[in-house]
C-alpha cells in the first residue's frame, strides 16, 4: 500500500472533531444550545464589523471559526495517559505545554494534545486538554489504594482502538476505511457512562476527598467534560446565556475586554447534575448522582511573547491581590472594574505591541509588494516595509491554556470550596515520564510560525533574508 492512499492525520482530526461534537450534542443538550448562540453571535459581530471580517479572513480565521473548539478529559494511570498521546497521534495532536493545576487545589497536571503547523491548525484546530490524577496527593493511604487498585482494573480503550493505533505506527498511516473505523472506536473512550464502577460508598470517599477524584476514578472511562466553542463577542454571549435558560458563572476568566484581544478569555455553565447508577457488592444496583459535564465558551486572542506573558501574568495577580479575595458573583463588577484599570498597563493597539515585542505576529506581503523591483527593497528593514506599504502584520492567535483559567473553571465546577492548594510538589519531568515523552514548548511554535512568515516575505520580496 502506497503512502497516498492513507486519509491525512488531519483530516482525520477534523472528522473525529465533527463526530465528538456530535456526540456531545447528544448527551448534553445544551451545548447544542451554546453552539447555536454562539454561531447567531459571530455571524452579528463579523457583520458588525468590516475590520474584524477582513481580519479574519487575511488569517484564515473564518475558514477555521464555526468548527473550532477544545475539549477537555481527565485519566487516572500513566499507562492511560501514554496511550491516549500514541491515540492522539493518529490524528496529527501532539502534546504541547505543560500546566500545573496543583498549587490552585486541583490534584492534576496537564498537557494539550493540538496540531503545530500553522497549516495544520487552520485544517482543524481542534484541541484537548488532558489531566493526569495525581493519586499521591490523596491524604489518605488506605484510599490512595484503593483509587489506584480500581484504576489498575480498568481497561479504557476498545481493542479495536489499540489495533488501529499500532496499524497506524506500523504501517505509517490509516486507509480510509481504517480511519473511518478508528474514529468510531476512540470515540468509545470519551463516552459517558452512567453507571460508576463502584459501590456508592465507595463513591462517597473518593468524592469526600476531592469531587474530582471520584469523577476520575468511579467512571468506566475518561467521559469528555465539555466542548468549548470560539467565540467573537464573550461579553455578548455571556450577557445572552441566561434568556437562553444558560447560567454563567460569574466572572470572566482571563484578560478584560480590549479592543485587541490576547491570550484567551473562557466563561462556562455549571455543570449539570446527572442521575448515575452505583453497583453494590452484592450487585445491588443504588441510584445517585454525579456532576462533571459542563459548557463553556472562549474567546481567543493573540499570543504573547515570554515578555508579554510576563506582563499578563503580573497584571493578573496585582488585580487578584488588590480584590483581595476570590472573584465570585458578590464582587463580579468589583473585579471586572479592577481588572481593566490594571490592564491599562498593557498597550491595546498591535502596533504598540508589535515594537513592544509582546505579542507574536504573522507577516504576509502586500499586493503593491508584488509590483516593485527587488533592487529597490534590498535595503529596506522589516519595520520600512511596513511603512512602505509591503508588508502587513496579523497578530497569532493564541493556541493554548491559561493555567489560572483553568483552575477557575475546574473550581466554579467542583463547587470545591475545600482544599485550596496542594503542598506536594509537582513535576513536569513526572508528567513527562508518564507521558513518555517531553511536552513542545508552546512560545518555540509561535516563534517557529513567525518566522516562517517572513521567510515567505523574503522570498515574494525576492530577499535574501528578513527579520524581526
Ligand atoms: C479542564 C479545565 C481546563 C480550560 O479550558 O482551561 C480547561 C477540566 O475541567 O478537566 O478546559
Ligand atoms: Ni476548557
Amino acid at each position: 500500500m502506497t503512502r497516498q492512499q492513507f486519509v491525512h492525520p488531519d483530516e482525520i482530526r477534523a472528522r473525529f472533531s465533527s463526530a465528538m461534537s456530535d456526540m456531545y450534542q447528544a448527551e448534553v443538550p445544551l451545548y447544542g444550545a451554546l453552539l447555536q448562540l454562539v454561531a447567531e453571535i459571530n455571524y452579528h459581530s463579523i457583520e458588525k464589523s468590516p475590520e474584524l471580517a477582513r481580519h479574519l479572513r487575511q488569517t484564515g480565521e473564518i475558514d477555521r471559526l464555526n468548527m473550532e473548539r477544545h475539549g477537555a478529559i481527565r485519566v487516572g494511570t500513566a499507562a492511560e495517559l501514554a496511550t491516549l498521546r500514541r491515540l492522539f497521534a493518529v490524528m496529527g495532536m501532539i502534546p504541547v505545554g505543560y500546566y500545573d493545576l496543583a498549587p490552585a487545589g486541583v490534584p492534576v497536571h496537564s498537557t494539550a494534545f493540538r496540531a503545530i503547523h500553522e497549516t495544520s491548525l487552520q485544517i482543524c484546530p481542534f484541541r484537548v486538554f488532558t489531566s493526569l490524577l495525581r493519586l499521591e496527593l490523596i491524604a489518605q493511604p488506605e484510599l490512595r489504594k484503593q483509587a489506584a487498585d480500581i484504576l489498575a482494573k480498568r481497561n479504557i480503550f476498545t481493542p479495536q482502538a489499540i489495533a488501529l493505533i499500532v496499524q497506524h505506527e506500523t504501517a505509517g498511516g490509516l486507509t480510509e476505511h481504517e480511519a473511518a473505523e478508528f474514529i468510531t472506536q476512540a470515540l468509545e473512550t470519551f463516552r459517558w457512562h452512567n453507571q460508576a464502577t463502584v459501590s456508592a460508598e465507595v463513591y462517597q470517599q473518593l468524592h469526600d476527598s476531592h469531587r474530582l477524584i471520584a469523577d476520575v476514578v468511579a467512571f468506566k472511562g475518561p467521559h469528555i467534560n465539555h466542548l468549548t466553542p470560539r467565540t467573537l463577542d464573550i461579553d455578548a454571549v455571556q450577557t445572552a446565556m441566561p434568556a437562553h435558560n444558560i447560567t454563567p458563572k460569574a466572572v470572566i476568566e482571563g484578560p478584560p475586554p480590549r479592543h485587541c484581544p490576547i491570550l484567551l478569555r473562557q466563561t462556562s455553565f455549571k455543570a449539570l447534575e446527572e442521575k448515575v447508577a452505583f453497583v453494590s457488592t452484592d450487585g445491588q444496583i443504588v441510584h445517585g448522582h454525579h456532576t462533571a459535564r459542563f459548557g463553556e465558551i472562549e474567546q481567543r486572542g493573540a499570543a504573547l511573547t515570554a515578555k508579554g506573558r510576563n506582563l499578563y501574568d503580573r497584571l493578573l495577580q496585582a488585580a487578584q491581590d488588590e480584590l483581595q479575595v476570590p472573584a465570585n458573583e458578590n464582587n463580579a463588577a468589583q473585579y471586572r472594574a479592577i481588572l481593566s484599570k490594571q490592564f491599562d498597563q498593557f498597550p491595546d493597539n498591535f502596533s504598540a505591541m508589535r515594537s513592544e515585542k509582546l505579542a507574536f505576529f504573522r507577516y504576509f506581503p502586500t499586493e503593491k509588494s508584488l509590483n516593485i523591483a527587488a533592487a529597490s527593497v534590498q535595503e529596506f528593514t522589516l519595520d520600512e516595509l511596513i511603512s512602505a506599504g509591503f508588508i502587513q502584520y496579523e497578530p497569532l492567535v493564541y493556541e493554548d491554556f491559561l493555567p489560572v483559567s483553568a483552575a477557575g473553571i475546574f473550581q466554579s465546577n467542583l463547587g470545591d470550596k475545600g482544599q485550596s492548594h496542594f503542598t506536594g510538589h509537582s513535576s513536569q519531568q513526572d508528567f513527562q515520564r508518564d507521558l513518555g515523552t517531553e511536552v513542545i514548548d508552546e512560545l518555540q511554535l509561535y516563534e517557529e510560525t513567525q518566522q516562517r512568515s517572513l521567510a515567505a516575505c523574503a522570498q515574494a520580496l525576492k530577499l535574501a533574508s528578513l527579520s524581526l
